[in-house]
């Protein structure tokens, strides 16, 4: 019968591989086959895969440019800081609001969130250089509005003609007096991906902003939240929880944050890492410079968020904070598992793929199991190897002419404002006791041996994926959306969750077991064959078949 239901995996996963292949030329096919991998591992082994190399030229990739990780991934959230894009109009209209970061207006009305600034570029521009015509448009904003700071972008017209963006910025900084101007050399081209744009972003931002303001920060138990950018509220979810728990936040990278909270970043005692594809770099220079330690935290997924809320209470070690941490989940589990219990009987036992830029693709995973659905292939945009392998592979990562492209910022102790958050002795303690700092494991390990992972997972080996593995969802991003969904497949936007949201912390879980739960259990689907397709009446066949 040709409308078997049954979606079970018919193919074995090598199979998968070769036809994912089987369509492109021998050398194209080569290459790929090294950012396909068929997970193996057991215990401690896990196999290599390449990442963060260029898409092969002619294949429709998923993945953005360097300008858009830079420009509207990390500093975009930021509400107080002007971003002026020099560039032409189209780069900018796609940074404009795309992306589904919230921020809380402000009581100072501070807020250009909702601006669109852009030099415009035109064609005389181009041909007789836009120095005078950025230096313009800074001078427009700071007369205007007055920012704490305002942020340069260059996109790609900019990097082909020289413009000289820092000096710009700099002369108007001097010339204002009480505005911090910078820029970011982020041209799109400038490296493989958005991930290039990441790295450019934390080391501006952590060169021009953190350490500015040295006021001691009010509060107890204070960290810093990176690589959380309140995507549909996620940020305020997290906040809420935090709060609750007597946890203060000095600043968030960048979801719903404000100048002053990257100014003040060195006064927290701990980092807390949740995209570590998108700001590790902030991290590691927050520990050298001034000696924060930093732990990975996820707080997608219920039972991710009570785990990550205790690795924070047992850094800092004070009872008062490990009880309340343990009232406030126990306050909170018991709604969340009321839910994930009613949808279970409903999602247990289906399957999921989950394709989006970095970190998403792993923590989505815990979300996913808590409702007994497994997730059958996944794969990164533009994550780098220790994404997937964890950060043991660190040393042995190949730099190549692109990752050379992008500054390596040397920073070292600062001698008056380093201090040691905790004594050695201290520290030994805590990872005597299992306490990891500075550690990823990445997403193979969480992942079920014969799992398929793929890395810039195109449009072609998308769709091929999905009509030979049939997964009950898949999760990617707007550009996949339809093409997917005409498969037959009930698709989930995981960047900007179609609207919803947030699908952070406990209450976000809540939200996602109800949202899938009806996508997966939805009759819509079983419609999208016509009837005649299902079973034809008549049959026939062309001349030339
Ligand atoms: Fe980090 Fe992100 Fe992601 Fe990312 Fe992104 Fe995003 Fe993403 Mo879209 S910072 S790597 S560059 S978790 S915008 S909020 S959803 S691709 S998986």
């Amino acid at each position: 019968m040709a409308t078997a239901k049954k979606r079970l995996v018919q193919w074995e996963p090598t199979d998968i591989k070769k036809e994912l292949l089987k369509q492109y030329p021998p050398k194209v096919a080569r290459r790929r086959a090294k950012q396909i991998l068929i997970h193996e591992a057991l215990g401690n082994e896990v196999p290599e895969i390449v990442a963060n190399v260029r898409t092969i030229p002619g294949i429709i990739t998923m993945r953005g440019c360097t300008y858009a990780g830079c420009k509207g991934v990390i500093m975009g959230p930021t509400r107080d800081i002007v971003n002026l894009v020099h560039g032409p109009i189209g780069c900018s209209f796609y940074a404009w609001l795309t992306r589904r970061n919230q921020t809380d207006a402000g009581v100072d009305g501070e807020n250009y969130m909702t601006y669109c600034f852009s030099t415009d570029m035109q064609d005389s521009d181009i041909i007789f250089g836009g120095e005078k015509k950025l230096a313009a448009a800074i001078q427009e904003i700071y007369d205007l509005f007055h920012p704490k700071a305002i942020t340069v972008f260059a996109t790609c017209p900019v990097g082909l003609i020289g413009d000289d963006i820092h000096t710009v910025s700099r002369n108007m900084k001097e010339k204002f007096g009480d505005c911090n101007v910078f820029a970011f050399s982020c041209e799109g081209y400038k490296g493989v991906s958005q991930s290039a744009g990441h790295h450019i972003a934390n080391n501006q931002v952590f060169a021009h902003m953190v350490g500015e303001n040295n006021d001691e920060m009010a509060g107890e138990y204070k960290i810093n939240l990176l690589g959380e950018y309140n995507i549909g509220g996620d940020g305020f979810e997290i906040d809420r929880i935090l709060k609750k728990c007597g946890i203060t936040t000095i600043s968030t990278f960048s979801g719903n944050s404000t100048y002053n909270q990257f100014a003040s970043a060195h006064m927290a005692d701990l980092s807390c890492v949740m995209c570590h594809r998108s700001i590790n770099y902030v991290a590691d220079m927050l520990e050298t410079k001034f000696g924060i330690p930093w732990v990975k935290v996820n707080f997608i997924g219920a039972k991710s968020t009570a785990k990550s809320l205790r690795k924070i209470a047992a850094y800092f070690g004070d009872q008062a904070l490990i009880d309340r941490v343990e009232a406030v989940i126990a306050e909170e589990m018991p709604a969340v598992e009321a839910v994930c219990n009613e949808v279970l009987p409903r999602t247990q036992g289906k399957t999921a793929m989950i394709f989006v830029g970095g970190s998403r693709a792993h923590h989505y995973q815990d979300l996913f199991a808590e409702m007994g659905m497994k997730t059958v292939s996944a794969g990164y945009e533009f994550a780098h190897r220790d994404d997937y392998e964890g950060r043991d592979v660190l040393p042995f990562l190949k730099v190549d002419a692109d990752s050379r492209n992008i500054e390596e910022l040397e920073v070292e102790k600062d001698e008056a404002r380093y201090r040691a958050r905790k004594t050695p002795e201290e520290m030994q303690a805590l990872e005597a006791s299992g306490y990891k700092f500075k550690e990823y494991e990445g997403l193979l390990p969480d992942m079920e041996k014969g799992s398929i992972i793929v890395d810039d997972l195109n449009q072609y080996e998308a769709e091929k994926l999905v009509e030979l593995m049939k997964p009950d969802i898949f999760c990617a991003g707007i550009k996949e959306k339809f093409s997917i969904q005409k498969l037959g497949i009930p698709m989930k936007q995981l960047h900007s969750y179609d609207s919803g949201g947030p699908y952070a912390g406990f209450k976000g879980a809540v939200n996602f077991y109800q949202e899938i739960d009806r996508l997966v259990n939805s009759k819509v689907w079983s419609y999208m064959k016509a009837p005649w397709q299902e079973s034809p009446e008549l049959s026939a066949t062309y001349v030339w078949e």
